[in-house]
């Protein structure tokens, strides 16, 4: 196993790989910027090393700075976490060229799972269902209009490098298509440096379901089953739950089958999470694949007993996978609640010193926070304050418990949007499981 890992990140999941490295006996390196010298991850890992001032471009994703640090402090592997350099192939690269291990796939199938053309290629050839699409970039207006009639309006234009609803174009007539299809290319180059674009039959209301992977390096590839992401707003999730209500064990076994199959096509090894839309009609279709840990990997955690980021450590160290698919077995309901320092109504960002903390806890609660009273959360990086998350035996009881720990939560100096997760609990569409993405934007 490692002696040391460098965690190339901060707040939350930084503080959640520096757990499991302590209880697996790893010594943990954290990084931090200048303005986070009083972070809790900087304070709680067994050193730091400070990598650039507060703007994440020159520190958090400063790839020298990281590199030198793990020379400096001897770590022979990295964690990226999410956001930041999590999905940066280039940075893996880097990694793989100075002999340090990088915790998580191999740079080549980043940049493969990248690129949405390629991966969608790739479903497609393995026979994971894919919505009707262009089959490959698009090279002219004309091109677009001819596969856009031949799919049907509407439809949605997509940037190759694009993903995680970055660079998408919704059109409903052809009138629109030619004036979206150039502003999309225009904007894919302006964003991504790439301004290959195609185009996808447009699926109405579905939900986001996703399914969480682990491979080893020697081949083994299992799947610990869904997560329900559909309550989200402009492609930030607000609101996780597993089991997916719509999910039944042998949609389950299709939608893991379908994914443990693409894993095992491009030899994907560590942790991975595979994202389909789920039709009205219970039919899936393959969008993209993640290749970080994702913030929403508790709820999993949760319902299935295994620790994921473990897991990516020992995976990384070359050991194989501790259970087999037949191991796997889903316990009750776990919910996430992603609580961000913004206005409940507005939804705009509000840093600020926090005055008064009340962490709750109590049976089947959860906290995965950096937060401690006095802490001053910073304008430069994410919202994000606290994951909530709840485990019961039923999802009644995980809205029940969900309710009472938001209730028990007090973070005084700033605004939170606790107050819309007790809304969207309440709500009869959301107790009924009747969800799908555009659940929020009607709601509020
Ligand atoms: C779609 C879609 C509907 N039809 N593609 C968004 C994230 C990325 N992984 C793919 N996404 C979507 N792709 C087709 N053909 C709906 C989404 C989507 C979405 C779209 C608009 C607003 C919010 C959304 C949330 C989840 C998924």
């Amino acid at each position: 196993m490692f002696n040391k890992i460098l965690i190339a990140n901060r707040g939350e999941i930084a503080l959640r790989v520096i757990r499991a490295c302590k209880e697996m006996g790893v010594k943990s390196l954290a990084v931090y910027s200048v303005a986070d010298k009083e972070a809790l991850h900087t304070r709680v890992a067994d050193g730091a090393i400070c990598i650039g001032p507060a703007k994440s471009s020159d520190s958090y994703l400063n790839i020298t700075s990281i590199i030198s640090s793990m020379e400096v402090a001897d770590a022979e592997a990295v964690h990226p976490g999410y956001g930041f350099l999590a999905e940066n192939a280039a940075f893996a690269e880097a990694c793989e060229k100075c002999g340090i291990k990088f915790i998580g796939p191999t740079s080549a199938v980043m940049k493969l799972m990248g690129n949405k053309i390629q991966a969608k290629k790739l479903a497609e050839e393995l026979k994971v269902p894919v919505l009707q699409w262009s089959n490959s970039a698009l090279a002219t207006e004309k091109d677009a209009l001819e596969v856009s009639k031949k799919i049907g309006f509407p439809v949605l234009i997509k940037a190759a490098a694009g993903g995680g609803g970055r660079g998408m174009k919704l059109v409903h007539t052809q009138a629109a298509l030619a004036g979206a299809f150039n502003m999309a290319r225009m904007e894919a180059i302006a964003a991504f440096g790439d301004g290959e674009v195609f185009i996808e039959k447009y699926c109405e209301l579905p939900r986001h379901i996703e399914i969480q992977i682990m491979a080893d390096e020697h081949g083994n590839v299992i799947h610990l089953g869904e997560r329900e992401c559909s309550i989200q707003r402009r492609h930030q999730k607000i609101l996780e739950e597993s089991p997916s209500m719509a999910v039944d064990p042998k949609l389950r076994h299709k939608m893991g089958e379908a994914a443990v199959r693409l894993a095992k096509a491009i030899n994907y090894t560590n942790a991975g999470t595979v994202e389909f839309l789920l039709d009205k009609n219970k039919n899936f279709y393959f969008m993209e694949m993640n290749t970080r840990i994702q913030v929403e990997h508790p709820v999993t955690e949760m319902v299935t007993g295994t620790d994921i980021v473990k897991e990516q450590i020992r995976i990384a160290g070359g050991q194989r996978l501790s259970l087999k698919q037949k191991d796997v077995t889903f316990k009750g309901h776990s919910i996430e609640c992603r609580v961000n320092a913004e206005d409940p109504r507005t939804f705009v960002p509000c840093p600020g010193k926090i005055t008064e903390l009340v962490i709750p806890g109590g049976l089947g609660v959860r906290i995965e926070t950096a937060l401690y009273c006095g802490y001053t959360v910073l304008p430069y990086y994410d919202n994000l304050l606290a994951k909530v998350v709840v485990h019961a035996q039923t999802r009644g009881e995980a809205i029940a418990r969900m309710v009472r720990t938001l209730e028990e939560f007090h973070i005084g100096g700033i605004k939170t949007n606790i107050p819309l997760h007790l809304k969207i609990l309440k709500d009869h569409d959301f107790i009924a499981g009747n969800i799908d993405i555009d659940f929020l934007s009607r709601f509020t």
